[in-house]
């Protein structure tokens, strides 16, 4: 089984995702399912096949710990890694070929405590990937961009799989899509736009880190920019998907 995880800030199109690539995939009489990680969560674009939201009730941690909707947000999200057995016997017993595995809104519950890294390096399968998605109606100039690739790079550095960062929502974005491409593939086009908005030491620093970020192999800036709505982009993501996970499989061999 392939595992594809879905991460991205709070709002960024990871359900949503999720449900538009099961459905792709699904399309091409593939076998795929859908997992929920997301304990907090009340409506889902998709029918979950594993579901975290069985095993951890949000409204029974309020109650029997007297904790307000964050802090049980907090003990829930913790929670996850103690039921990674449970998790991986339920998505082993589909028996798919791809699991997408939607991850909570929360991103810093999730990446940076314990539970989150436990369980995506704990849960097994033949390949993984990760996925980042850069909203692109947030990433509309220099600082947010660099500020939302560093979130990205913090990720890598916590899950430790191969990782691709997705542009989301581009069908909103108009132009500033291919600004943000263009960020992306050319340092000197960041650096111009940076130059709008900082300079002296700043510059120096922010232009620094953006070029340390491109030269990094397990992570890259080379982005993906897709719609969960018009599947703009779904060809080329299914595409370098299928490259990674075939590339998984022969280093196996
Ligand atoms: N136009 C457009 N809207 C999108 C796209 N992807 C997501 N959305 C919308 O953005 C909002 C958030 O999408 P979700 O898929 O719930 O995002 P999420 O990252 O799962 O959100 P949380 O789990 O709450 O953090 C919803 O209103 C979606 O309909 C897209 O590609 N295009
Ligand atoms: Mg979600």
């Amino acid at each position: 089984m392939n595992l594809i995880f879905v991460t991205g800030t709070a709002g960024s199109g990871k359900s949503l995702l999720t449900s538009s690539m099961a459905s792709w995939y699904r399309e091409k009489s593939q076998d795929v399912i859908c997992v929920n990680l997301d304990p907090g969560v009340l409506s889902l674009p998709y029918d979950p096949d594993v579901d975290i939201r069985t095993q951890i009730d949000l409204q029974q941690i309020m109650a029997d710990y007297s904790l307000g909707p964050n802090g049980a947000l907090i003990f829930a999200n913790d929670l996850i890694a103690s039921k990674l057995a449970t998790i991986q016997e339920e998505i082993d017993s589909t028996a798919a070929d791809f699991a997408i595995i939607d991850t909570p809104g929360q991103i810093e519950l999730f990446a940076f405590r314990e539970s989150g890294p436990f369980v995506a390096r704990g849960l097994q399968g033949e390949s993984k990937v990760l996925l980042f998605l850069v909203d692109s109606l947030v990433a509309s100039t220099p600082a947010n961009f660099l500020s939302l690739l560093l979130l990205s790079a913090s990720v890598n550095l916590r899950m430790g799989m191969p990782q691709l960062q997705l542009l989301s929502k581009v069908d909103l974005a108009g132009p500033v899509a291919s600004e943000i491409i263009k960020w992306g593939k050319d340092s000197t086009a960041f650096e111009e736009s940076l130059s709008g908005i900082k300079s002296g030491d700043e510059y120096t620093l922010y232009t620094q880190l953006f070029r340390g970020l491109r030269k990094g192999t397990a992570f890259s800036t080379n982005i993906f920019p897709i719609s969960s709505y018009t599947r703009e982009g779904f060809i080329a993501l299914m595409g370098e998907l299928s490259r990674d996970f075939n590339a998984g499989e022969e280093m196996e061999e």
